[in-house]
């Protein structure tokens, strides 16, 4: 059996290689995407977060580990999305508002929106308030999933809200927020529908959203 403890260590460290390595070796011995996900890959960002903080590591370190853990999602989203209905049950528009480049979260959730039968249009990173207008306007999206990383960035979230509330959509799409600093407080203060602060808790908050229960 793998030692699982390796690919914590291995994300930490940001060893592409090894993660890559170790994550393939776990799927060989049938373990799950999600403990591997849940309870190694994103416990190592957090403790990344936690030294970046602390001043223990930089930028550099910063992105490799960034690197290590999203060649390992590489590997386990397409298992993820496969693992999912094959017809949608509704339409979901996501991005990560301006100014923020961060993505790893935001394609988690949209990997488990998958799995779980939506159809999910991941417009990207640094989205800019038209680009979220046009995109919930020509896909006709049931939800608009917002992601932030930084605290200079989420404002930014109230920025497209209103945006859609100009164009005359607000009322057809319902918004679900998340990222490291966003709280169910902050989700609501801003006048969006819903707050997700896990992959998991987004697609609750999604379903909810839709009336489509557990
Ligand atoms: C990896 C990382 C990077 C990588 C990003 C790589 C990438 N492709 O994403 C790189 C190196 C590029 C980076 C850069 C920077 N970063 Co950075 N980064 C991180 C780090 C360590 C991990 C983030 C991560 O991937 N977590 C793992 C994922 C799985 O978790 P998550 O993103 O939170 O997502 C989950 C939930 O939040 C939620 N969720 C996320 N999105 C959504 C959306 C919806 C709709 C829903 C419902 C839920 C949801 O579900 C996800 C899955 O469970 C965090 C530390 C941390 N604890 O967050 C710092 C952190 C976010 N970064 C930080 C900083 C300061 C920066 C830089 C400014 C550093 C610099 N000086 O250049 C730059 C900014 C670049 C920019 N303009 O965006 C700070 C932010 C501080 C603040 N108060 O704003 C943090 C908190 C580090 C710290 N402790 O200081 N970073």
């Amino acid at each position: 059996m793998t030692d699982l403890n390796l690919l914590y260590e291995a994300i930490l460290k940001g060893k592409q290689k090894s993660a890559v390595e170790l994550t393939n070796a776990a799927l060989a011995d049938n373990v799950e995407p999600k403990l591997l996900i849940d309870e190694y890959m994103i416990k190592a960002m957090g403790e990344v977060g936690l030294r970046f903080e602390n001043q223990e590591i930089f930028v550099p370190e910063l992105l490799m580990a960034g690197r290590a853990m999203k060649a390992s999602l590489n590997i386990l989203q397409p298992i993820m999305k496969n693992s999912g209905q094959k017809t949608s049950i509704g339409k979901v528009v996501i991005g990560t508002v301006k100014g923020d480049l961060h993505d790893i979260g935001k394609n988690l959730v949209a990997s488990m929106l998958e799995g779980c039968g939506f159809e999910v249009i991941d417009i990207g990173i640094d989205m800019d308030s038209e680009k979220f207008v046009e995109a919930v306007r020509e896909h006709n999206a049931d939800v608009l999933g917002l992601s932030a990383l930084l605290t200079t960035t989420m404002p930014y979230m109230k920025t497209v809200i209103d945006a859609l509330r100009d164009a005359g959509l607000r009322d057809k799409v319902k918004i679900v927020v998340g990222g490291a600093p966003i709280s169910a407080g902050f989700a609501s203060e801003i006048g969006a529908d819903g707050y997700g602060e896990t992959a998991n808790s987004a697609v609750t908050a999604v379903k909810n959203l839709l009336g489509l229960g557990k």
